[in-house]
């Protein structure tokens, strides 16, 4: 396999030309989300200015030529998760709409009083309130499962909490705190021997890794463009058909019907059913370009670069006594997110000295507070790497890292 070149890469990316602070760029906050190459931008003007109308509503040309990009985008998105059809493939505004809507279908379809639904303690607030909601509505019980020292989920914690009462499963690939890839495919065999459904948040794996919707039998499987080189404000939900199909609505409006009298309606096939409005077409078309990029780059190396520079980091990070690292040591069990703490440095005072350095990192509890309190952490900084960082991104970080303690006025 050759290997990445993120010098190359860079030039694809014109918010590299400016300088922050005065430094060049180290983006390493591509948790919260990823800059966009011009191949993406240019996908988006193009159709602004040459297909632009309102999708399968029109005779039109413009109206026929959006809903051809915008059909061509679902096809794009259903090949690259090798999905089954592109009637599983509904298009949302992003991850955290994805979850909603299907605790609010799904839990209307299929959960009762009593019922179980099962997260890890790792989720990202989007893979928690949907699911808080329901489950006060329905009288059903909330369930956690816990990760051991190392960040991870154990299979006796698997197979002691998700029992037979589970109606569903609904877990992150990869924890956006502590990068720890979750053992989905363990979660997915054990819930649908007892007859569970499984959700797999994929923010933040879709973008990192190669993911085969089929091969892991997924029942759900949602995430974000805006993570993935893509535009803000789509998403995507792949669901299995059998399921969708007797799902209720979540919004009601135009386009998602096929008949409507004055009192009742009857809906549109999968998967327009669950696509109410006017949609996205240019993010739609953004996130199709952007597959294409990150295909065309090839995700098998994607992933070996950003554990490249995992490693490079963390061996570094950890010969800094002061600085203690989160989530598994094994590389084999994490994805491109290291999150740390400083000794005697807020989480936040670290992040704004590394901005001084030109460096972009996230502190915070990453919208994961039920963790942070289980971790009995206020908060923690992070680094989260793609495809265009590069060792010099990383040696620009130590750079601020060692001096982070000097600057709050401690020796070293
Ligand atoms: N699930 C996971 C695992 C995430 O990391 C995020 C966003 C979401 C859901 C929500 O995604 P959205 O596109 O709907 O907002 N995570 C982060 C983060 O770690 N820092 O900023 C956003």
């Amino acid at each position: 396999m050759h290997k990445l070149k993120p010098e190359e890469i860079k030039k694809d990316f014109p918010i590299f030309e400016q300088e922050i602070n005065g430094r060049r760029l180290a983006y390493l906050d591509n948790g919260a989300t990823t800059l966009k190459p011009v191949q993406v931008l240019e996908a988006v003007y193009n159709y602004n200015t040459r297909a632009y109308g309102n999708p399968h509503r029109g005779a039109h040309q413009l109206s026929i030529r959006a809903t051809e990009e915008y059909e061509s985008a679902r096809e794009r998105v259903k090949k690259f998760i090798n999905a089954g059809s592109a009637e599983e493939i509904v298009f949302t505004r992003n991850t955290t709409e994805s979850i909603n809507l299907i605790a609010h279908s799904f839990g209307k379809a299929f959960v009762e009083e009593g019922d179980e639904i099962v997260l890890a303690i790792s989720e990202h607030h989007s893979n928690i309130l949907p699911w808080q909601r329901l489950a006060a509505e329905k009288k059903a019980v909330l369930k956690y499962m816990y990760i051991n020292e190392d960040g991870r989920i154990s299979l006796e914690e698997i197979r002691k909490k998700i029992t037979s009462k589970a109606k569903i499963v609904s877990i992150a690939h990869m924890s956006n705190v502590l990068g720890t890839i979750h053992p989905i495919e363990e979660i997915i065999a054990h819930a649908h021997k007892i007859g569970a459904k499984v959700l797999i948040d994929g923010a933040q794996s879709t973008p990192h890794i190669k993911v085969d919707v089929q091969q892991l039998d997924a029942d759900f499987y949602v995430f974000s463009g805006h993570k993935m080189l893509g535009p803000m404000g789509i998403g995507v939900i792949y669901g299995k058909k059998a399921i969708l199909e007797k799902m209720p609505p979540f919004l009601m409006g135009g386009d998602m019907i096929e008949y409507v009298y004055e009192d009742h309606a009857s809906f549109a096939p999968l998967p327009y059913t669950f696509e109410a409005g006017t949609q996205n077409v240019e993010g739609a078309v953004g996130l199709r370009a952007a597959m294409d990029y990150l295909e065309k780059t090839g995700l098998d190396k994607i992933e070996a670069h950003e554990k490249e520079l995992v490693e490079y980091a963390l061996d570094r990070m950890l010969s800094l006594s002061y600085v203690n690292i989160q989530g598994p040591k094994d590389l084999n069990m994490r994805g491109g997110i290291i999150s740390f703490t400083i000794d005697d440095a807020h989480p936040h005072d670290v992040a704004t000295i590394l901005d001084s350095y030109g460096v972009a990192v996230r502190a915070g509890h990453h919208c994961a507070q039920p963790l942070m309190r289980y971790l009995n952490l206020p908060a923690t900084s992070r680094i989260s790497f793609y495809l265009y960082n590069t060792k010099e991104d990383v040696d620009q970080f130590l750079e601020g890292l060692k001096k982070v303690r000097k600057w709050l006025g401690y020796g070293s």
